[in-house]
């Protein structure tokens, strides 16, 4: 039943809502895990799902992005304590000379909602850059460029990958307004998503 409250405030975006209740659930003995698989995880599915079928729109995703992470930044040291294990850690980030970051903000949102644990790099990345934070460990290497003159930097990424050696050990998914599943297959990536949604079902299959 408090899930269900905690899964309406997270849609409505009440972030104090849902911090203060994670903290009560938690103090009532409720694992942290379960807090999270039944209380921030299902709205952020059903929000990214709305988001797909064009029936809410940016803004009230990142709201309900926000209202997550805020139960997130409480629940973080328990799962930590608990020992649950991230589906997989991705690090993201726009590529070189790329701003433009809310479209990567969006996936890294919904996939942190989805269980991964994100390494977010922010915006304008230089290949070497990306492959220095894939050296601490990463399943996935995400980017994102929403212009035409950027994502050259996309293919870079990949060979400046290979030249370290790290290629064969990670997946590389790109995204963004000008990226198609055409020049995902040129590059070489192992995956494209057109949306935040669709990013996590890639994420996942890539991984699982
Ligand atoms: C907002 C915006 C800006 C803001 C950015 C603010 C910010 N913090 O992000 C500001 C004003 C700074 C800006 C600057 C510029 N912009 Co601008 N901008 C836009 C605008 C209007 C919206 C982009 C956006 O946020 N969309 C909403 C998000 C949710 O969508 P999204 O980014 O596509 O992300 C989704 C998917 O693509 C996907 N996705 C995204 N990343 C990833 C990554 C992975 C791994 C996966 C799987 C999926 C994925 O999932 C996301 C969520 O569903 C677009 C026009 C448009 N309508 O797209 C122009 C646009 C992208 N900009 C453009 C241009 C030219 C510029 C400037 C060069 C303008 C200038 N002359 O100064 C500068 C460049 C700055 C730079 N160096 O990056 C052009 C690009 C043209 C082109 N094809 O190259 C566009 C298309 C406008 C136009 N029609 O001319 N811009």
């Amino acid at each position: 039943m408090e899930f269900d409250e905690i899964q309406q405030a997270v849609l409505r975006g009440d972030a104090a809502f849902v911090a203060e209740n994670v903290e009560l659930l938690l103090n009532q003995g409720i694992a942290a895990g379960e807090i999270l698989n039944l209380g921030l995880v299902p709205p952020m599915v059903e929000i990214g799902n709305l988001y797909e079928k064009g029936e809410v729109y940016v803004p009230e995703m990142l709201i309900a992005a926000h209202a997550m992470k805020a139960g997130m930044q409480v629940l973080r040291p328990e799962l930590v304590k608990a020992g649950v294990e991230p589906l997989g850690r991705i690090v993201i980030g726009t590529v070189q000379g790329d701003i433009h970051d809310i479209g990567k903000n969006l996936v890294a949102m919904l996939l942190e909602g989805a269980g991964f644990e994100i390494v977010d790099l922010g915006v304008d990345n230089s290949p070497e850059q990306f492959v220095e934070a894939v050296k601490g460990g990463a399943q996935i290497i995400a980017m994102s460029g929403m212009l035409t003159t950027t994502i050259p930097s996309m293919p870079r990424t990949i060979q400046a990958l290979k030249d370290a050696g790290l290629r064969e050990q990670i997946k590389v998914i790109v995204g963004g307004a000008p990226v198609t599943q055409a020049f995902a297959d040129e590059i070489d990536a192992d995956g494209y998503a057109p949306d935040a949604a669709s990013a996590v079902r890639l994420a996942k299959s890539l991984i699982i």
